[in-house]
């Protein structure tokens, strides 16, 4: 597996991660994994009162694409913005005390699992609405244009946002007015619980989406270190040709849509297909990349780093204050300069 998507890396034309990158690369889906582990963990607890959207199998996209964008990025989420959030601010402490209700968290606790927004450290929004996002993040990157400030929005959604009209209105205007900005497409098959064949009429968005004028880069292999080189390959075209891109990425989803359980007795997939795609568990695979490069003791300092985060981000967030209630609609209009 190391080896076929070394090669396919290169077959592509595109760069190998250096040693660094590798390693960065397992660090940021290590603190999504391991902090969606504790949550399955300790959510029967029910302290944490917020629907969960679960982002396991799906750690290597968001983990690919903000390490590539680097402090050019800023993200824009879907409701499944565990590791959206993870991934673009590395900040497992008001992460967790979001999902406990509490004072600490990226919105006073109000907002849950959701609505996860960090402006300050780049993860603009998050929404439970399918779609919403994809116009909010053509006009942020249309802002970013006029300031010349040198940022990429990445936008995240689902293979299920691709049926929502404001999907092709960005689209074509972001082509028309070269809007840079990345669509990033998490195609995890499935919308709820419905596949893409009783979904989609088109059967291959490529030529569409070049039909529009904007860069069109795809990988299925759900890789980590393939989807790096794929999405620096966007960004140059992007810079190149201020021109918007697509990024058409397959994943799995691990776990049910809306919960932390499983949900291969509901009959609308098998198991032999989730079986396939654990074998091809992204964070097993660069785990094992970086201990064939020789680096155990870096995989296991990482590990405890990331462990010892989460534990303490858990800790601090139980032991933090609820909201009080003359902060309940604090924050909720927009209050004026
Ligand atoms: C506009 C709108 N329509 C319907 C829903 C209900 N809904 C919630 S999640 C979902 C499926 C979305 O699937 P996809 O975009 O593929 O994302 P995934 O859950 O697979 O990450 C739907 C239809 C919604 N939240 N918003
Ligand atoms: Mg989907």
């Amino acid at each position: 597996m190391n080896k076929s998507s070394t090669s396919s890396i290169q077959a592509r034309g595109l760069q190998n991660p250096t040693p660094e990158e590798t390693a960065a690369l397992y660090r940021r889906m290590l603190l999504i994994r391991r902090s969606e582990e504790a949550i399955v963990r300790l959510y029967p607890e029910n302290d944490m009162k917020t629907p969960m959207h679960m982002s396991m199998g799906q750690e290597a996209i968001p983990s690919a694409v903000c390490e590539a964008l680097g402090n050019r990025g800023e993200v824009i989420a879907s409701y499944r913005s565990h590791a959206t959030y993870l991934a673009q601010t590395l900040d497992v402490n008001r992460f967790f005390g979001e999902l406990y209700g509490r004072v600490t968290g990226t919105a006073d606790g109000k907002s849950g699992s959701m609505h996860l927004a960090d402006i300050e450290r780049g993860h603009l929004v998050s929404s439970g609405v399918v779609g919403a996002g994809i116009s909010v993040a053509v006009g942020a990157a249309f802002a970013n244009g006029v300031l010349k400030n040198n940022k990429i929005v990445a936008v995240f959604f689902g293979d299920g946002a691709l049926e929502e009209g404001v999907f092709w209105e960005s689209l074509n205007v972001a082509s028309l007015k070269r809007v840079r900005v990345l669509f990033v497409c998490e195609d995890n098959g499935y919308a709820v619980h419905s596949g893409k064949p009783v979904r989609h009429a088109f059967q291959s968005l490529d030529s569409i989406v070049k039909g529009f004028a904007s860069g069109y880069f795809s990988d299925t292999s759900n890789d980590v270190e393939s989807i790096y080189a794929t999405t620096k390959e966007a960004i140059k075209h992007l810079d190149s040709e201020h021109r918007p891109a697509f990024l058409h990425y397959r994943c799995y989803r691990y776990l049910e849509h809306v919960g932390i359980g499983s949900d291969l007795d509901y009959g609308y997939r098998s198991r032999e297909e989730w079986e396939g795609w654990m074998q091809r568990d992204s964070l097993r695979i660069q785990r094992e990349r970086l201990i064939d490069l020789g680096l155990e003791k870096l995989v296991g300092s990482i590990e405890s780093d990331v462990d010892s985060a989460v534990a303490s981000a858990i800790d601090a967030a139980q032991r933090a204050e609820l909201p009080a209630p003359d902060r309940l609609f604090r924050g909720v209009f927009h209050e004026g300069a």
